[in-house]
């Protein structure tokens, strides 16, 4: 069986609640291409109005979690809390989760391992520096960023992997089709070799990184490329477009 095609939109740190009934607008307007399965990352403090107000065709995620269920945290939010509030997704592992709050593969697998024995679906996301990049260590820290996870858990039906090459993000610099497809298939390759043929077919690894409505085509016409991480033009009407770039 194929490998559903999967767009996430990543907010961030952006909007109010009128400019977030502005994005439901336009989810709703669509159309929205019914073979792909769409899920928007929403500040946590809005999940609940996006997930009381989103199309149906549309999941919700968080965009961390803490890898416990409760307890002296302050400021974190529960795999449990999301279930309670009806949210199924979340985004773990994003580069601004690793270099600005200074999140470890470590870390990131206890929270991917967490998540998903609370019966959460994951999107984890791995991706180079430019400086990694430049000294030809991509493939060296995407694999590592995944093995660590694959230390913690065995089963990875509930994930998506998100390769956001860290250059590409918010810069307008993308990863050019081949260049993305090159590290999607040697993460595919890698994952067949290091944790099973299965998984390796079966997993959807989707492309993040200043895509756009109008690259979003081409990326999408890769083999590997299974979908897309969206941040910046998740905000704005040609997501849609992005949503129904696979032909
Ligand atoms: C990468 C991406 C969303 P943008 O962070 O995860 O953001 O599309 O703005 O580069």
């Amino acid at each position: 069986m194929g490998r559903k095609f999967v767009v996430g939109g990543n907010w961030k740190m952006n909007g109010t609640k009128s400019q977030i009934n502005e994005i439901l607008a336009f989810l709703k307007q669509g159309p929205l291409n019914e073979s792909t399965e769409i899920i928007v990352g929403v500040p946590a403090i809005y999940l609940d109005h996006v997930k009381s107000n989103a199309p149906a065709n549309v999941e919700v995620a968080a965009q961390n979690c803490y890898k416990v269920d409760k307890g002296a945290f302050t400021g974190e939010i529960s795999p449990v809390m999301l279930k309670d509030i009806g949210v199924n997704w979340v985004i773990l592992g994003h580069s601004e989760r690793r270099q600005i709050f200074q999140e470890s593969d470590e870390l990131v697998a206890e929270k991917v391992s967490f998540a998903l024995s609370n019966g959460l679906r994951v999107i984890a996301c791995i991706g180079e520096t430019l400086q990694e990049r430049e000294a030809g260590k991509t493939e060296e820290v995407v694999f590592r960023q995944t093995q660590a996870i694959a230390n913690k858990i065995k089963d990875w039906y509930d994930v998506v992997i998100a390769y956001e090459p860290v250059w590409a993000i918010g810069t307008g610099k993308t990863a050019t089709p081949q260049q993305a497809q090159e590290v999607h298939q040697a993460l595919r390759q890698w994952i067949s070799q290091n944790i099973s043929p299965d998984v390796a077919n079966s997993i959807r690894i989707q492309y993040g990184g200043s895509v756009t409505g109008a690259n979003a085509q081409e990326l999408a016409s890769q083999p590997d490329i299974d979908g897309f991480l969206v941040g910046g033009a998740s905000l704005k009407p040609e997501f849609v477009n992005i949503v129904n770039a696979r032909q």
